[in-house]
């Protein structure tokens, strides 16, 4: 859709924009690397951004958005911590007339829709993201695995489509079996610390999905405490891509990870000037993003977060 159509906000062409980008929480690589993907384009742009950190709090993220609106900024970039409790501040933007771009996660596409609500949606496929795993852990334990899956944040988009794309495809393999799961939070000292009590209640386990690259990295040094050398009698998965998740492949203790690119600033600020200009926004921009085993993580080092 373009402005105007269903009611979407006008958004006048100039030369800078007054944005904000309501980050949901500051507590790892990939948070830290999407907010300086945003803050470099502002600087390059001359554009400025009013950043918000609401430290992992919802209710935080919602009174930082209301907080944006009263301000009057031109446009908010909102990454949603959780589908369904930043739905309604989404429209509430519409509303007031500010463009609304949701990045990263979505929100209850039940309840609001691209092109109509919002402006449109950047991010991944995590369904996708989710699927890539469980190929390769098929391809890579002859499909024969018993699997400790380990969830990203209840509610968020990544942790829900990332369970589906992984279960959906496993289905057709009946040698690959989940035999736990439980959510780490996204991050590495969660990682570790449910790893630590699941690889005590689940020592047959062989394998470990895990739905981000820090919870990987804690239960891979929560495997290897727990006297199991991750690798060789557990094999690791997980997605996002980040630096040290490729040097942990470098040394053997990750199998692989599907990458999750952060790097939001560019596309986003492109797409509002794209808006601005008339143009029709399709409602789903998705991230083209790569895969690294052992045969690419060295040579991709350089070129990861
Ligand atoms: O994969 C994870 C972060 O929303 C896509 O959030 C993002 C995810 C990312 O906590 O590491």
């Amino acid at each position: 859709a373009a402005q105007g159509d269903g009611g979407l906000p006008k958004l006048a062409v100039k030369s800078k924009y007054r944005v904000c980008f309501n980050q949901s929480e500051m507590n790892s690589t990939w948070r830290k690397a999407q907010t300086k993907s945003m803050q470099d384009e502002a600087k390059r742009l001359g554009w400025t951004l009013i950043f918000t950190n609401a430290n992992g709090s919802v209710e935080q993220q919602i009174a930082d958005v209301r907080s944006c609106i009263a301000q009057r900024v031109d446009a908010i970039f909102l990454p949603p911590r959780e589908e369904k409790p930043l739905t309604p501040v989404v429209l509430e933007a519409k509303r007031a007339g500010i463009p609304l771009f949701v990045i990263d996660r979505t929100v209850d596409e039940e309840a609001v829709k691209a092109g109509r609500d919002y402006v449109t949606f950047i991010g991944s496929d995590f369904y996708a993201e989710g699927r890539r795993a469980a190929e390769w852990l098929v391809k890579t334990t002859g499909g024969k695995a018993k699997v400790i899956e380990l969830l990203g944040s209840p509610g968020s988009t990544p942790a829900i489509d990332r369970a589906n794309g992984f279960h959906d495809y496993i289905k057709k393999y009946p040698g690959i079996q989940v035999i736990a799961a439980q959510t780490a939070q996204f991050t590495r000292e969660e990682g570790f610390n449910v790893m630590k009590r699941l690889i005590r209640s689940y020592p047959t386990a062989t394998a470990v999905y895990a739905h981000n690259d820090e919870m990987a990295l804690g239960a891979i040094t929560a495997a290897r405490e727990a006297g199991f050398t991750p690798g060789t009698d557990i094999t690791f998965v997980s997605i996002d891509g980040q630096r040290s998740a490729l040097e942990a492949i470098i040394l053997g203790k990750l199998g692989a990870t599907v990458e999750c690119s952060p790097n939001f600033g560019p596309k986003a600020f492109q797409t509002l000037k794209d808006y601005a200009a008339g143009k029709k926004i399709p409602a789903r921009i998705i991230n083209d993003d790569r895969f690294f085993d052992l045969s690419n993580a060295l040579k991709s080092l350089s070129s990861a977060f």
